[in-house]
């Protein structure tokens, strides 16, 4: 008889965490999630939505905590989602963002070698796309991929060059299994409200319904290859399951304006002209922004057989429609 295989989820409560679930445990996996505070707003929601998960208290800014995470989950894999994710908010808090989004993988990587488990924990980090850093600096042609030079734009950017440098080299000198997924923007349903495609999605279902008059935005130029977590998650996957460790874009290979986002998810609700329903405001924006993003998945494509199913407009549509159930529409 074979055992379960196991798998160690950290950022357990944030949008990747629950689309990986879902798939792990779909596939037979006993999965454990990394929750972190003592009193951490999301716990009741994360055991409704997912009894089958089993928690461990940790925070990646604490060594022994993760030693622990990982001796008692004793993973076959381990996907490591636990971020400071938001780019507007590392610019706030830059020290912050190291401690977690840097140091946490230094953290994680050394507690899996401490346990002993350096051979056997296949490790999944996310890497992104806002390592690239936009046309002024790194002009992406037709689109960054895996060898393109990065010019990170922000402190969560720098953050995550080093994760995903640290990760590298602990493939490179002591011949652990780390995948960096180099992902660009991905949403769907699951996505926090802070970021822009579902801060608009919410909006607009509460200005259909006449929940709300309008929605304040920051820079609404900047152009980002969006594509739905759904199928990302599957790539990560994916990305464990082959010979040896590598690094892998995963992208839709389109790049579309937030103005672009805002005609498909008005029109979405009937409404023609969305120009009445947005305001803008400087706290919004960002002291650097990333341009344009936009990538090639192509080595993905080939080597690990990975197709994004859902497209730009069907991702609009999914998340509008989403949160118009939410908000008690009956659309
Ligand atoms: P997310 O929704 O913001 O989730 C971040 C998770 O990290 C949350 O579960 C959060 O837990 C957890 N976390 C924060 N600080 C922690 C700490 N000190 N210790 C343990 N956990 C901590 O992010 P996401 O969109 O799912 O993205 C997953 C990962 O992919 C992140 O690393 C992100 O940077 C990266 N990424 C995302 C995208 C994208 O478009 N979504 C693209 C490229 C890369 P709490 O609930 O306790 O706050
Ligand atoms: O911003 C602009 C903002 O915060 C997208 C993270 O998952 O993807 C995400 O980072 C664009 C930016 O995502 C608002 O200035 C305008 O140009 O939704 P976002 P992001 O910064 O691209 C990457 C790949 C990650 O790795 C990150 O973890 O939208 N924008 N107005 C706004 N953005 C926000 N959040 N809110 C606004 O009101």
């Amino acid at each position: 008889m074979t055992s379960k295989r196991t798998a160690l989820i950290t950022g357990i409560t944030g949008q990747d965490g629950g689309h990986m679930a879902e798939l792990l445990y779909s596939k037979g996996y006993e999965v454990y999630g990394v929750l972190r505070g003592q009193r951490n707003a999301r716990r009741e929601s994360l055991t409704r939505e997912f009894p089958f998960v089993k928690i461990v208290e940790a925070d990646l800014t604490d060594q022994t905590s993760m030693i622990n995470a990982v001796e008692s989950s004793q993973p076959d894999e381990i996907y490591n989602f636990a971020a400071i994710s938001h780019v507007g908010y590392s610019f706030r808090n830059p020290q912050l963002t190291c401690d977690v989004t840097a140091k946490g993988v230094l953290n994680l990587l050394e507690a899996v070698r401490i346990v002993g488990l350096a051979e056997k924990s296949r490790i999944y980090q996310a890497s992104t796309s806002e390592m690239f850093g936009g046309l002024d600096y790194n002009r992406p042609g037709s689109g960054y991929n895996e060898e393109s030079l990065f010019h990170p734009r922000s402190p969560y950017g720098v953050a995550k060059l080093y994760a995903h440098w640290i990760a590298k080299n602990y493939r490179e000198s002591y011949g652990m299994f780390v995948a960096c997924g180099i992902l660009f923007n991905h949403e769907g349903e699951r996505r926090g409200l802070e970021f822009v495609t579902r801060k608009i999605s919410d909006a607009v279902a509460g200005i259909a319904l006449g929940q709300q008059e309008e929605v304040v935005l920051g820079d609404l130029w900047p152009k980002r290859d969006w594509g739905y977590a759904g199928d990302y998650v599957r790539g990560m996957w994916q990305m464990l399951q082959q010979g040896a460790a590598d690094d892998y874009v995963l992208a839709t290979g389109e790049t579309h304006s937030i103005e672009e986002f805002l005609e498909l998810a008005f029109a979405e609700v009937g409404i023609d002209d969305w120009h009445p329903y947005v305001k803008q405001d400087a706290a919004f924006m960002r002291p650097a922004e990333v341009d344009i993003l936009l990538g090639d998945p192509s080595k993905a494509e080939r080597d690990l057989g990975w197709r994004r199913e859902v497209d730009f407009p069907g991702l609009v549509s999914l998340m509008v429609r989403h949160d118009l159930k939410l908000r008690g529409g009956d659309k």
